[in-house]
């Protein structure tokens, strides 16, 4: 048999302050390859599915036939899609694309059609319990060079808000190991974030980006008003107006505003973002490598979108490795239609535990020039860090009714 030969693989799950799951792919050749397979909240399913029904599969297949192992996988498993299924998938295709590119001497982004940026614009997130705070952070993001910030601030008379953390630069939803519960007032809401845009263009000026994320809370209607409300500042979009299992409902916001709009970092096939696409109902698509069948798959959406002006817009928060990190940076330098790549910086310790030649620069990144992917994963060093049951918080309303997400 060949050198390429998959001889062994294994799971390997590590909490260097956050719970990661990472595939890592022998070769009888002895070249290895990783793949992130974190599935917030849902870890120990991903890591199952891997070690239970994956594996098994993969040992003795060629580690070069990348587009087969999807298909096989995809198509094989009967029980098509989900997120469990497709993180799974995506670690497999990762670690593929891993190994590949370590075998021909080359960054992944080279075997992806070569560069077609020099680097790739990340938006950093600034939060606050007040609106004075939330600006003062966008102005240290400013002040280190990002060109496009997130800013999501407290809501008044709301106790606590998903999305704001207490402290700088670092930031972790994922908060107990029981999902702690969150009070939620759309009206409330509704009327705290103007506000805070016009402080910002105020205190920012006009040449950075500014986003905001509503975590899919709003009714459609209600998006739509306040992307109107928003459109006087100009935001580079809205996030995840509204839950998108109806992807007819964007029709809605679409109608009554110009304010960009950006969903899918749940998404996990081509088949949730369809028709959204295709009627052009949104404008960045934030599928991202881990959660949407690995680089294979995630190429396939941003191709279609490229056909609608819809552009990329990767999830990058925290519970998405460096792994998927430096996946998703070698696939945003190198796709056509990229619009931004979400970076929330991880912890010294999970840098630690995942080398990785991605670097930051002047508001942008790169993926670096090391074969491969340039990441991988420090095993005694995660050895050290057993897994943590963490999840999501929940979010009602004030009256106790359970709110979407
Ligand atoms: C957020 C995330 O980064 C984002 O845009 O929506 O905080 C998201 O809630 C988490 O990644 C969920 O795992
Ligand atoms: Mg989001």
């Amino acid at each position: 048999m060949s050198s390429s030969e998959i001889t062994g693989a294994r799971v390997i799950v590590t909490c260097p302050g956050r719970n990661f799951v990472t595939l890592k792919i022998e070769t009888r050749g002895g070249v290895t390859g990783v793949g992130d397979a974190t599935l917030n909240g849902r870890e120990l399913a991903v890591a199952s599915y891997l070690s239970e029904h994956v594996i098994p599969c993969l040992i003795g297949r060629d580690a070069h036939r990348i587009e087969d192992v999807w298909q096989y996988l995809y198509k094989g498993a009967y029980w098509r899609r989900g997120p469990v299924t497709m993180s799974a998938i995506a670690a497999v295709d990762t670690a593929l694309w891993d190994i590949k590119g370590k075998i021909a001497g080359l960054p992944v982004y080279q075997l992806l059609g070569g560069a077609s940026r020099d680097s790739v614009m990340v938006y950093g997130h600034a939060n606050g319990e007040t609106i004075e705070q939330t600006i003062d952070e966008a102005l240290k993001y400013k002040a280190e060079g990002y060109k496009a910030i997130r800013l999501q601030s407290g809501v008044p008379g709301l106790r606590s808000t998903y999305g704001v953390s207490k402290t700088f630069g670092y930031y972790e939803p994922a908060d107990a190991a029981l999902p702690t519960e969150n009070l939620w007032s759309s009206e409330k809401y509704l009327r705290s974030v103007p506000p805070l845009f016009a402080a910002a263009r105020e205190a920012l000026g006009w040449d950075v980006h500014l986003l905001h994320d509503i975590h899919h809370r709003l009714t459609p209607i209600e998006a739509g008003r306040l992307g109107k409300d928003l459109e006087p500042y100009r935001p580079f979009w809205l996030e995840d107006a509204t839950p998108a299992e109806n992807q007819a409902s964007f029709r809605l916001i679409r109608q009554h505003t110009t304010t960009p709009l950006a969903v899918g970092e749940i998404f996990n096939t081509i088949w949730d973002c369809r028709q959204l696409i295709e009627e052009q109902l949104i404008d960045y698509i934030r599928a991202t490598v881990v959660h949407a069948g690995g680089i294979t798959h995630l190429r396939r959406i941003a191709s279609l979108a490229d056909l609608y002006n819809v552009r990329t817009g990767c999830h990058g928060a925290t519970d998405l490795s460096p792994v998927c990190m430096a996946a998703a940076l070698h696939f945003d330098l190198s796709v056509p239609n990229f619009g931004v790549q979400e970076y929330m910086r991880h912890t010294a310790e999970t840098d630690a535990v995942f080398p990785h030649a991605y670097t930051f620069s002047n508001g942008s990144m790169h993926p670096g020039e090391a074969p491969g992917l340039g990441v991988d994963i420090d095993e005694a060093l995660a050895a050290k860090y057993p897994y943590r049951p963490a999840y999501l918080p929940v979010n009602r309303l004030e009256d106790g009714t359970m709110h979407s997400w």
